[in-house]
């Protein structure tokens, strides 16, 4: 019997996969990839008998791979927060998706496991940018506001290394991210054993002082958008950017479109904090859309398609605020 774990690269699904693990020790097949690659489940190669582990991908987008492979007699266990559409009712398939915007994969992960590597879970939910949902499954660690902050930015460094056109612009590849972490149970341990995070915390910096120099392209009543150009530092920084911003002016609605080599854009899409609905619904607008609710992405928006995005941008999130 073989088992493959599939998980997002970025600080949510490394550490709900590194929860799972140090609980359920197991020597599997990794596949993981840049934060938008959630096509995965297709490139697992599974028998009859075999376990295949899911998390942090939204099932809407593996739905077809999900189901050849229950067909083959494949066991799945699914955990995710992303728009998962109709779950199929399979005995094989054990989900537990809960697309609700608090929540995180490495937050129902703790839950699963009773919360015996929380921190992991805390620092996962402050790189999925949701600080308030951390900040409540910290309380019982007991943690000084000093150790809070080093878990968010331990958070916030997994999550800034999964943002790339491909791994070639990642500092780490996910998988041996995962791996580098894996051989602590302790995240403060890992922080002093590791010159990771160092690496990780100088490189985003680095990037977001670009970053924020530059102007909105465009101020619209419900939010602003922003425009990255085609560099290695802009495409790593979008998500982290696009939690910033939406921190800075939790009211307002947030893009961030990063100019693509070959034309067009790659987006990411952050709801006002106050009410963290309707980035989902307008990135699902477009053909390569998706994500949860607070914060959604579109893969590639051609050029042809902006002003299209611009109206749609300001005809969600007007009406998310009326409602
Ligand atoms: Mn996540």
């Amino acid at each position: 019997m073989s088992t493959f774990d599939v998980f997002n690269g970025d600080a949510d699904g490394i550490c709900a996969l590194h929860q799972l693990r140090l609980a359920e020790p197991c020597n599997s097949t990794l596949i993981t990839g840049v934060k938008r690659d959630i096509d995965l489940l297709k490139q697992v190669q599974a028998q009859a008998g075999d376990r295949v582990t899911v998390l942090d991908i939204s099932l809407d987008r593996n739905r077809a791979a999900l189901q050849a492979l229950l067909q083959q007699g494949v066991e799945v266990v699914y955990v995710d927060h992303h728009f998962a559409g109709d779950i199929p009712a399979h005995p094989a398939l054990h989900a537990n998706i809960d697309p609700s915007p608090a929540t995180c994969t490495s937050l129902l992960m703790d839950a699963m496991l009773g919360g015996r590597f929380r921190a992991w879970a805390v620092a996962a939910a402050f790189g999925d940018g949701l600080p308030e949902s951390a900040r409540t499954a910290a309380m019982p660690l007991n943690l000084s506001e000093d150790q809070l902050t080093v878990l968010r930015e331990l958070g916030e460094c997994l999550n800034y290394n999964a943002y790339g056109d491909s791994v070639d612009d990642l500092y780490f590849h996910p998988a041996e991210l995962y791996c580098r972490l894996h051989a602590y149970a302790d995240p403060f341990d890992f922080i002093a054993g590791e010159a990771v995070f160092t690496t990780l915390k100088q490189g985003c910096s680095a990037d977001m002082a670009l970053a924020r120099s530059l102007h909105p392209e465009r101020t619209l009543p419900s939010g602003s958008v922003y425009l990255l150009p085609d560099q290695p530092w802009a495409r790593r920084v979008s998500g982290v950017f696009g939690n910033l911003l939406a921190q800075d002016e939790p009211a307002l609605a947030h893009a961030v479109l990063t100019r693509k080599s070959g034309g067009g854009y790659q987006v990411s899409v952050r709801a006002p904090r106050v009410n963290p609905s309707g980035a989902d619904e307008l990135c699902r607008q477009f053909e390569t859309g998706g994500g949860r609710k607070g914060a959604a992405g579109i893969n590639h928006l051609p050029e042809s398609e902006l002003e299209q995005f611009m109206t749609r941008f300001s005809m969600v999130f007007n009406s998310e605020h009326l409602s």
